[in-house]
């Protein structure tokens, strides 16, 4: 905890131990057995991390309810802002040590982690912080009351946001938690159980466990848990309702999604190109609200088309903590075999692959970004989550019909709309089934806004005023 002296954007310098316990009631905890944690550009392993099983569930949960009904449940709003805000702090004072242990275990690029995700984690936990004291303004005429021991399960596309979506709201709430980073991406939640000790927090407010799905569902089974919070895919999405089910646990959802990114022919074209790419390529495309299904409007899709290949062969591919890499690793051998799947099926269905030329890193998990054309409403490529680096594209000619072709989904997270007429933008965000529609822009984020989806997109909101909802008795 000596501080972290600034270092360029490369492994050397970032301090990482070799083994890494659970965080349990403030303490690090050894788990019986560990499993390694990878890096998907080169495969080699970063660190051996502690596989909690229900032992150690149990303890992490005991210790959530201690704290709940000890210190965190008895303190003022204002005394927990404090923390949040503190953590927030030593998070910007930390960002590039964040930034690149999460392009090292995750393999997304530096430029992303350090430009959006850590800024992201800090923005979360100052808005929250904000809000610790403002509940009963929040909810007038309310009673404001927290649900107390929170169970956490969140994905690795976003290893520290989603664990700052997850553990933010929560604690401005005055709930306390236990948190369950994936399997893949388990190093920066980990760090910040680090930075939770420097700053003070009461042992047993957070405590953050280390295991695949088992170690999930142990936390969402185990009855000492009030509310469970889940962002991972719609199948396991479906077994944690039915694990609630019949409980008096309250639980959100934020699962897959197959957004609609819709270009009107009225459209900035350059700008929207742009948007395509940012839509889909950012991340790897392992975004639940990444612009997956492009809908051009039929006079403007040639040249669209062509600016867009000629956009995508300008995309770096390669080294993640590279400055100058647009796109970095995918995330899990598994994860690109998923992805393979789609993309063999998307042929054999009869759809038209395009890829940029150029090679690939030899080591590691990589996946060219790719577009799709001549697809079909009924193609596996359009109906299904690819969370790659994949574009599938259709047409339409009127409004009417980008919205019956958009809306026909079994998913319903995100969606674009590109257009210079006002009327036709609202028009078609009011007629999207989507959680969130960005008019002329995508994948904008921001803490005061809620996030989360219609139909086996999910339930729930997180993030804003209705954010705070799901973690409060009102
Ligand atoms: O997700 P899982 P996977 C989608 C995406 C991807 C697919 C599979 O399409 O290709 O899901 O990814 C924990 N009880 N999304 O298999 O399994 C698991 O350990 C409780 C979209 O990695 O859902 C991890 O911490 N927890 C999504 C988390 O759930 C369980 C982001 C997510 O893993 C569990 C990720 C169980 N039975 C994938 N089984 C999004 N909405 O952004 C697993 N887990």
């Amino acid at each position: 905890s000596g501080g972290f002296a600034p270092a360029p954007e490369s492994s050397d310098h970032v301090l990482l131990e070799k083994q890494y316990d659970l965080f349990i009631d403030g303490k690090w905890v050894k788990a019986s057995s560990r499993f390694e944690t990878t890096n998907p550009a080169t495969s080699e392993v970063l660190a051996e991390v502690g596989l909690a099983g229900k032992k150690e569930v149990n303890l992490a949960v005991k210790a959530a309810r201690k704290a709940f009904e000890g210190p965190w449940g008895k303190m003022t709003g204002a005394e927990r802002g404090k923390y949040l805000f503190r953590i927030a702090r030593l998070i910007q004072e930390r960002a590039r040590e964040f930034a690149i242990i999460e392009t090292m275990d995750g393999g997304k690029p530096i430029r992303e982690s350090r430009d959006v995700d850590i800024p992201l984690v800090a923005a979360h936990f100052f808005y929250h912080a904000g809000w610790a004291d403002k509940l009963d303004y929040a909810f007038p005429g309310k009673k404001p009351k927290p649900l107390g021991v929170v169970g956490q399960v969140i994905p690795w596309n976003f290893p520290l946001l989603m664990a700052a979506w997850k553990i933010a709201p929560a604690l401005a709430c005055g709930n306390t938690v236990v948190l369950k980073p994936a399997e893949t991406t388990p190093l920066t939640a980990l760090k910040l159980a680090e930075l939770f000790q420097d700053a003070g927090l009461p042992p047993g407010v957070v405590n953050i466990i280390t295991g695949a799905g088992e170690t999930g569902q142990a936390l969402v089974e185990h009855p000492d848990v009030n509310k469970v919070a889940f962002t991972g895919s719609t199948a396991v999405g479906k077994n944690i309702r039915r694990a609630v089910a019949g409980t008096d646990k309250k639980f959100t959802l934020e699962l897959g999604g197959k957004a609609a990114n819709i270009v009107f022919e009225d459209a900035a074209i350059n700008e929207a190109v742009e948007g395509i790419v940012n839509g889909i390529f950012f991340n790897q495309g392992h975004v639940c609200c990444a612009g997956s299904r492009l809908f051009v409007q039929e006079s403007i899709a040639p040249q669209v088309i062509r600016k867009l290949q000629k956009r995508m062969e300008t995309l770096v591919v390669g080294d993640p903590l590279d400055k100058n890499t647009d796109i970095g690793a995918i995330n899990s051998a598994e994860q690109l075999e998923r992805i393979k799947v789609l993309v063999d099926a998307g042929q054999k269905e009869g759809a038209c692959m395009w890829q940029t030329e150029g090679k690939l890193p030899r080591k590691g998990n990589w996946f060219k970004p790719t577009l799709f054309t001549e697809c079909a409403q009924s193609h596996r490529i359009v109906q299904e989550e690819v969370f790659g680096p994949v574009l599938a594209i259709q047409t339409f000619r009127t409004p009417k019909e980008a919205i019956e072709k958009a809306n026909n989904t079994p998913y319903g997270l995100s969606g674009g709309v590109w257009s210079d007429k006002g009327a036709k933008v609202f028009k078609m965000t009011g007629a999207l089934r989507a959680g969130v529609v960005w008019a002329n822009t995508f994948n904008k984020f921001d803490p005061t806004s809620p996030f989360g989806g219609y139909k086996e997109s999910g339930i729930g909101r997180e993030g804003g005023v209705h954010g705070l909802a799901a973690y409060l008795d009102l």
